[in-house]
C-alpha cells in the first residue's frame, strides 16, 4: 500500500497476496483483476439501466428456461470478451450459455485456470431496481496445458476451487471474494475507477437473527422445512426468537446480507423440485466456498455442497447456507 494513500486497490491487494506464495505466478491475481474489469464494465451499464433501452426482456430464454434480460446478455458478453482477451483463462462456463466455451488461441490454451460465472444473478430484479450481482468461480484446469480445455475442467467439485466470489451492484458496487487465505471485500471508488479494500478479513457470525427463504413456496415444502420455519417464528425470547425474515429474491443480495449480518439463506428441495432451484456450479459452490472461508456452512441438506461431484454443468442442488449454528439447527429439522 502506498504510504501516501490510505486506499489499497484490488490490484495492489492481489499482488500483495501473491507475494505470500514464492512459487505463485500471479495468474490467479490477474484473473481476479480481469473479472474486476469486466464487472466495472457491467456496473456502468447496470447504473444507467433505467435510462437506456437496455431494460426489459431480450426475447430469448436461457438454458434454465428463464427470460433473458438484455443486461444478462451484455454482462455475459463482457465477461467472455475480457477473459478471452486475457492471458490467464483457458475457457469459461456461464449460467447463460448452454455449453462451456473453450478459448483456442495459444495464450489461452497455455493458461492454468478456467472461470465459471452467473453473469447477472437476480436479473428479474433489474426492473424494480433491487440489487443484482455477478457470481464467479475460478478452478485450476485438470487438462494438460497447451490443449483446449474440456468439460472435465468445469465439472470439478467446489472443494477444488482456487477462488470464488461475487460483485454486488447495489447502493455501492462491491467485489467480495474468497481464497484459502480468507474473504475480503472491495468497494468501487468511482472517482478512480478502482475496487478498494473496504472489508478486510470478513467473517460470518456463528449465530444470526435473520432467516431468508421464499416463504411463498411453503405449500410445497416438506414437513421438516415447515417445522424449521415454525422454529424460526417461535416466540422464545431467551433463545432470541422469533427471527426476522428478509428475502430480496436476488441471491447475491441475500447472501451479502447473510455474510455481513449473519443469518441463514435457504432454497430447499420441495415436493415439486427435488433439487431446489439454484445451480451447483454457478451459485451454490461459489457461495459455499466463500461462506466456509468466512466461518459459515453450505449444505444441500444431506451433504457439504463443496463435496458434491458435479455430473452436468447446469445441475441444481438444494442449499442451506450461512451462520454455522443456524445451518446446523436447520439440518436437524430437515435431515
Ligand atoms: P425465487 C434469481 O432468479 C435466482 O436465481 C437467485 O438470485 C434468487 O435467490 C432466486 O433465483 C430467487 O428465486 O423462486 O424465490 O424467485
Amino acid at each position: 500500500m502506498n504510504p501516501k494513500r490510505n486506499l489499497m486497490t484490488l490490484d495492489e491487494f492481489t499482488i500483495q497476496e501473491t507475494r505470500k506464495f514464492p512459487n505463485a505466478t500471479g495468474n490467479l491475481s490477474a484473473i481476479l483483476r480481469d473479472i474486476g474489469l469486466a464487472c466495472k464494465i457491467i456496473n456502468k451499464q447496470v447504473l444507467k439501466a433505467g435510462l437506456v433501452d437496455i431494460l426489459g426482456k431480450h426475447g430469448n430464454t436461457n438454458v434454465q428456461g428463464e427470460e433473458q434480460m438484455k443486461l444478462d446478455i451484455f454482462a455475459d458478453d463482457a465477461l467472455i470478451s475480457v477473459l478471452k482477451g486475457s492471458a490467464d483463462c483457458a475457457g469459461i462456463a456461464s449460467e447463460e450459455n448452454d455449453d462451456f466455451v473453450a478459448f483456442d488461441d495459444e495464450y489461452s490454451k497455455n493458461s492454468k485456470y478456467v472461470v465459471l460465472f452467473d453473469p447477472l444473478d437476480g436479473s428479474s430484479n433489474i426492473d424494480v431496481n433491487a440489487s443484482i450481482g455477478t457470481i464467479f468461480s475460478i478452478y485450476k484446469r485438470v487438462t494438460p496445458l497447451g490443449t483446449v480445455c474440456t468439460e472435465e475442467d468445469f465439472l470439478q467439485p467446489g472443494n477444488k476451487l482456487m477462488a470464488a466470489g461475487y460483485v454486488i451492484y447495489g447502493s455501492s458496487t462491491m467485489m467480495v471474494y474468497a481464497t484459502k487465505l480468507g474473504v475480503n471485500g472491495f468497494t468501487l471508488e468511482p472517482s478512480i475507477g478502482e475496487f478498494c479494500l473496504s472489508h478486510p478479513d470478513m467473517k460470518c457470525a456463528e449465530q444470526g437473527k435473520i432467516y431468508s427463504i421464499n416463504q411463498g413456496n411453503s405449500c410445497k415444502f416438506h414437513d421438516g422445512m415447515k417445522s424449521f420455519l415454525d422454529y424460526c417464528m417461535e416466540d422464545n425470547k431467551e433463545e432470541g426468537r422469533p427471527y426476522s425474515h428478509r428475502y430480496i429474491g436476488s441471491m447475491v443480495a441475500d447472501m451479502h446480507r447473510t455474510l455481513i449480518k449473519g443469518g441463514i439463506f435457504i432454497y430447499p428441495a420441495d415436493k415439486k423440485n427435488a433439487n431446489g432451484k439454484l445451480r451447483l456450479q454457478y451459485e451454490c459452490n461459489p457461495m459455499s466456498f466463500l461462506m466456509e472461508a468466512a466461518g459459515g456452512i453450505g449444505s444441500t441438506g444431506t451433504e457439504r455442497i463443496l463435496d458434491v461431484t458435479p455430473t452436468e454443468l447446469h445441475q441444481r442442488v438444494p442449499i442451506y447456507i450461512g451462520s454455522k449454528n443456524m445451518v446446523e439447527k436447520a439440518l436437524e429439522f430437515v435431515k
